[in-house]
């Protein structure tokens, strides 16, 4: 019924538009209705060969947002206090921009400018480019990015591993037994992964085998399938044990150990200590039931292992991910069907054994106060406000915020508008005036995905069934918004530096990407994208390449050891036992809800308020009933919520949402309440994971206290 309406590809034309969502990395087929150059209506888009008609609530509301009246949709100059602006042309801001940064450059050098850019312009092609052109025009290197609240771990023991950033991933399709560690994929729908349907592949892969969620709550996945609960942070504990186990009981791949690895003596002999009946206290899982989730791991034969957040932001996060990608490949998992390895999308090429630039490897860039290391060309959150406080050469006097929202999303972001009231310049290019953007001396208005042409190739790579897909922007820019990458390129050559931003489109670039890699040899390119407008699969067997092609060491092989990670098991070795009694803290992602920034949407925020979670034995023994209220605070700061009673949790778990507690300059998200878990996080460098640089954002203790 809906088809008697044409397919046009002309943004604003009325009729239907192929889209897809770029709020997380199930990237969605979606079909936009344009009626007198309005979008009125987004429905899932049933021919994209990959989404096949799944969306979730979140997809439809990019039209509320698009439309939202205190989007910012012309250039603010800030004219009083923070949040105080008046709309500006382009030309006078832009001109005013460059000429501020151009003397603030010259008199405290080009390592004084820094970038913070957030998640969403990573969700696109020409967003993600724009922030890192704009540093090559600078001659800049320092740059901030949710990497230390998020991937920094995964990626460092990555490299480490294998010596390059390419994202490894289980064999979803094909896998009959999957242990899911700190993930929620029925609500978060899969990150470093991308399966849009990952529901109905749980359901498979539990209909041929298993699925054994790991994690401190019952979550929406752990629920449909098997759960094993486990203590926050233990999961260093958990894994190093059954790899004990593996290699006690002779469960390894020789063959596989003999031909692709080294370092394995090292790793047998560094855990010897590591036995189950020592993790069992520390994880909360008995050491009979550790041994068996290893022989049974071992012995399935299409298994594999993945984790995600829940393993990232503890106080071992570098090596527990370390161990995960020991468990896949020393229980001969790696690079096999149903297993664990490298996806094989449209980029990927058959080479990529040199490993990341120098720049981008481990410690290539470390901090200037703390040293703490960069991880991905990325430094370090916790170090963000000292290097904004800190005098001395390389002090940071100017900022580009591009789609990022650090007061809300960065460890002690409520400390950050004090450090940035002593820069020359801080502009932000946002859709809104948010925590952070009301602090800038401009706003410049961006495009939402809907306005904007686009291509998934950053995700190819990472698909469990790769699929390509070029789009048109479903409506023109709204209002004087413009695109990330034109407003930058516009700077750098306001400033006389446009060179670094070339020629080429950013859709020039996508278009030599996809002849270089290893589809390119069979055709693809934009065109063939172009004239596939839901998008098109890429067919092809996931394990038919030679991987050892793709590792970046250069004896080709899999380190099992490194001498960061031995560092971090000594460590590990003399950390002292928790307070059993103490509570401890995780986090809590919902559907209606991603990060800080749509929390102005009626729809999706009417039925969603922040609650702290509970246990209702933790909570009747602090006099605190459903519903009630109750602070939540830490050494660092404390904040002021609603408890929700859940027996979902573990006993001596509380779980709350980041990213709320607003106050800036969107009505709605103000009037939900809730508290920025960001003020009471640990913060600073000391509290970072020192291998890493990841922030530490969950397993910290907590205490909650009844308030009137
Ligand atoms: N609806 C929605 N979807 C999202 C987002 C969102 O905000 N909302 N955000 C997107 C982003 S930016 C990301 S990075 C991804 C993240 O994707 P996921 O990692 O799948 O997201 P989470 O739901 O945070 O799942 C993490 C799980 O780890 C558990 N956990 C916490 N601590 C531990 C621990 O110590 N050990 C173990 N084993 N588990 C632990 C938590 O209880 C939680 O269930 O989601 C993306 N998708
Ligand atoms: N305590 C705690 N903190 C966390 C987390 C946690 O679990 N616990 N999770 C972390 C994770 S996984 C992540 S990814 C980060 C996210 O951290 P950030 O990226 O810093 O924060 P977001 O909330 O995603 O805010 C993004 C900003 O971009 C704007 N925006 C939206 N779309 C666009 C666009 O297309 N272009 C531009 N230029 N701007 C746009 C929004 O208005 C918003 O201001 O938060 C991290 N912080
Ligand atoms: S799951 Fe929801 S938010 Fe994520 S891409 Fe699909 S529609 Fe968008
Ligand atoms: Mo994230």
């Amino acid at each position: 019924m809906a088809d008697a309406l044409r397919i046009t590809r002309i943004p604003g034309a009325d009729g239907e538009h192929v889209t897809y969502c770029r709020i997380c990395e199930a990237l969605c087929g979606m079909v936009a209705t344009v009626e007198s150059g309005r979008i009125t209506k987004i429905r899932p888009d049933r021919d994209n060969p990959h989404s096949r008609g799944h969306i979730c609530v979140k997809g439809p509301a990019l039209a509320d947002l698009a439309y939202d009246l205190e989007r910012v949709t012309v250039p603010l100059k800030r004219t009083g206090g923070p949040g105080e602006f008046t709309p500006i042309s382009w030309d006078e801001a832009l001109d005013d921009i460059a000429a501020r940064l151009a003397i603030s450059i010259e008199q405290h050098g080009a390592f004084s400018f820094a970038v913070n850019s957030g998640n969403p312009p990573s969700m696109g092609w020409p967003s993600s480019l724009a922030a890192p052109f704009f540093q090559a025009a600078i001659g800049g290197s320092r740059t901030y990015t949710p990497a230390s609240e998020d991937i920094s771990s995964v990626v460092l023991a990555t490299e480490l591993m294998f010596g390059t950033h390419a994202f490894v991933f289980p064999d979803l399709a094909q896998c009959d037994h999957l242990l899911i560690f700190g993930s929620n994929p029925l609500v978060s729908h899969g990150s470093l992964m991308i399966a849009p349907r990952f529901k109905e592949d749980l359901d498979a892969i539990a209909a041929r085998g298993r699925v054994i969620v790991v994690d401190p709550r019952r979550t929406e996945t752990a629920r449909k399938y098997e759960h094993i609960s486990i203590m926050p942070e233990g999961d260093v504990w958990l894994l190093g044990a059954m790899l004990h186990t593996l290699i006690a009981e002779d469960l390894v791949d020789h063959a596989f150990l003999a031909k692709h690895c080294n370092g394995f003596g090292d790793l047998v002999r560094s855990l010897a200590w590591l036995t189950p009946e020592l993790a069992a206290d520390r994880c909360g899982i008995d050491a009979d039931s550790i041994r068996a989730l290893a022989r049974e791991f071992a012995a399935a034969g299409r298994a594999a292992a993945m984790g995600r957040v829940g393993l990232c932001r503890g106080e071992f996060a570098t090596l527990t991910n370390a161990f995960l990608h020991m468990l896949n490949v020393i229980a001969g998992k790696f690079h096999r069907p149903g297993g664990y390895g490298w996806g094989h999308g449209g980029t990927a090429t058959d080479a990529q054994h040199e490993g990341p630039p120098p720049a981008a490897r481990h410690g290539a860039l470390p901090a200037r106060v703390s040293g703490l290391p960069s991880v991905w060309g990325t430094q370090p959150s916790s170090t963000f406000h000292e290097e904004m406080t800190t005098p001395g050469e390389g002090q940071i006097k100017s900022l580009l915020v591009v789609g990022a929202n650090p007061v809300m999303s960065m460890p002690g972001g409520p400390d950050l508008p004090k450090a940035f009231a002593g820069l020359d310049l801080m502009v932000a290019l946002d859709l809104y005036v948010t925590e952070t953007s009301r602090h800038a001396h401009y706003i410049l208005p961006v495009t939402t995905a809907l306005e904007r042409e686009d291509i998934n190739l950053f995700f190819m790579n990472h698909m469990v069934r790769p699929y390509a897909q070029h789009v048109d922007a479903v409506i023109p820019p709204l209002g004087e918004a413009r695109m990330e990458f034109d407003i930058l390129r516009d700077l750098a050559r306001r400033m006389g530096k446009g060179d670094a931003f070339g020629t080429a489109t950013p859709f020039d670039m996508a278009d030599a990407a996809l002849r270089a890699g290893i589809e390119g040899q069979g055709g693809l390119c934009l065109d063939h994208l172009k004239a596939a407008p839901h998008g098109m699969m890429i067919d092809r067997d996931r394990w038919d390449f030679d991987f050892t092609k793709r590792i970046g060491h250069a004896d080709r092989k899999i380190h099992l050891w490194d001498p960061v990670l031995a560092n971090e098991l000594q460590r590990l070795a003399q950390t002292p036992a928790r307070d059993p009694a103490a509570l401890r803290l995780i986090n809590l992602r919902k559907l209606r809800s991603i990060n800080s920034w749509m929390h102005n949407v009626p729809a999706l925020v009417r039925s969603d308020t922040p609650a702290l979670l509970m246990h209702p034995a933790d909570a009747a023994a602090r006099g605190i009933a459903d519903g009630g209220r109750a602070s939540l605070s830490t050494a660092w700061g404390s904040i002021e919520t609603v408890v929700t009673i859940s027996d979902d949790l573990r006993r001596g778990v509380v779980a709350y949402p980041h990213g709320w507690g607003h106050a800036a300059g969107w009505s709605r998200a103000n009037g939900k309440g809730g508290g920025n878990l960001n003020a009471i996080v640990p913060r600073g460098p000391q509290s970072s994971e020192p291998a890493s640089g990841m922030s530490r954002l969950e397993g910290f203790d907590v205490e909650v206290v009844a308030t009137a």
